[in-house]
């Protein structure tokens, strides 16, 4: 108590004497402050100007990004509004830059356990457990379901109207690391890339996994990273049996399992299981290991690029489809 009062005495002291010993400073220091104030208050002004234009973008009406862009004049990427052919509205984020811009976020797969094998979150795949009765796993790739939000696209499972209402031409895939913020999205991504040849009009232009047994690869263009750093993400015994440079859509493997996409090549061997993801709710092989949104991802050693194992950075990112 006694040391406090007199640590007390002595700031009393010590401020005392400041303001006695520089009072000239005195004019200075209230302009400082005032210019301060006027600083934050600009700021505010700034922040609130900021706000009410994205904000505003609410009034839009457009079906996709690239209707916004073309309508709008929008450059910028974020969140935006878009309405479905039936009316309702959502938001989720648009790529307004790349190759031309246009590109609307429909869906992120999102591995939340690899240990959990066709358990809780794998919304992709399944969450009833290596199921031989859903051998199809006949949900979320090809139903109107939504679930998760744009801003939560790294950290769970995303998919919004979009998804089946967007009558798209192409599209673009992201591998963001997992909780990465939407402002950092497109430079904190491993790899990007799109499709530049309209393949999706072939298919109707939405929802490519609805028919069993179609299995189209497509050849990309890379906007960040390229064949050689596809092929070193994913473990090097798949690197044997896939080809870089493609997307491919509802790939078979060896057990007849289905999976949804393989992001990056086109496999050429029968183990889809260790670089393909979703899909499936049923996988024979010892069961249920291959079971889960990033099926096998893990075969041999969890994020280890060892064996069938696919790399830590790729274990540990969210993959991010758009359609445009
Ligand atoms: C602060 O803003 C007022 C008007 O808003 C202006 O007259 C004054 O010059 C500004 N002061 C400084 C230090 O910027
Ligand atoms: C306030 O912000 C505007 C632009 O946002 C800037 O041009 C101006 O210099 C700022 N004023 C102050 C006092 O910071
Ligand atoms: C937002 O929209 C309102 C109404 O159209 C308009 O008055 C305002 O200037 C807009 N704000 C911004 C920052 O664009
Ligand atoms: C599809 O998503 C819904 C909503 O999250 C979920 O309840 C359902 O289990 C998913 N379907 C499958 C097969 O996992
Ligand atoms: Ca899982
Ligand atoms: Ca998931």
């Amino acid at each position: 108590m006694l040391y406090h009062i007199l640590l007390l005495l002595v700031v009393l002291v010590s401020v005392e004497h400041e303001s006695f010993a520089a009072p000239v400073n005195e004019e200075l220091t209230n302009s400082n402050t005032i210019r301060d104030v006027n600083i934050t208050q600009n700021l505010t002004r700034t922040t609130f100007e900021h706000l009410e234009k994205l904000r505003n973008r609410s009034s839009y009406v457009a079906r996709s990004c690239k209707e916004i862009k073309d309508r709008y004049n929008e450059h910028e990427d974020g969140l935006y509004y878009l309405t479905t052919a039936n009316g309702m509205v959502y938001q989720t984020f648009c790529d307004m830059t790349t190759a031309g811009g246009g590109w609307t976020l429909v869906a992120s797969v999102h591995e939340n356990s690899v240990y959990g094998k066709c358990t809780v979150g794998d919304r992709w795949s399944s969450q009833q457990g290596n199921n031989a009765n859903i051998p199809d796993g006949d949900g979320n790739w090809s139903n109107r379901n939504t679930f998760g939000t744009a801003e939560s696209a790294t950290s769970d499972d995303f998919k919004n109207p979009g998804y089946y209402d967007i009558v798209a031409e192409d599209m673009s895939v992201w591998h963001v690391p997992n909780t990465f913020a939407l402002e950092h999205w497109n430079l904190a991504a491993i790899l990007r890339y799109h499709t530049n040849n309209r393949f999706l009009r072939l298919y109707g232009g939405t929802s490519l996994s609805s028919s069993s047994n179609r299995r189209p690869a497509i050849t990309i263009v890379y906007d960040h990273g390229d064949r050689e750093s596809t092929t070193k993400l994913y473990g090097p015994n798949p690197r044997r049996e896939f080809e870089a440079g493609f997307i491919t859509f509802r790939a078979i493997n060896n057990e007849r399992a289905a999976m949804a996409i393989c992001s990056g090549v086109k496999p050429t061997g029968c183990n889809s299981e260790t670089y393909c993801i979703g899909g499936g709710g049923y996988f024979p092989e010892y069961p249920p290991h291959q079971c889960g949104d990033f099926p096998a991802f893990d075969w041999d050693r969890l994020g280890q690029s060892q064996g069938w194992s696919a790399s830590k950075e790729m274990t540990e990112a969210a993959v991010l489809l758009f359609y445009r």
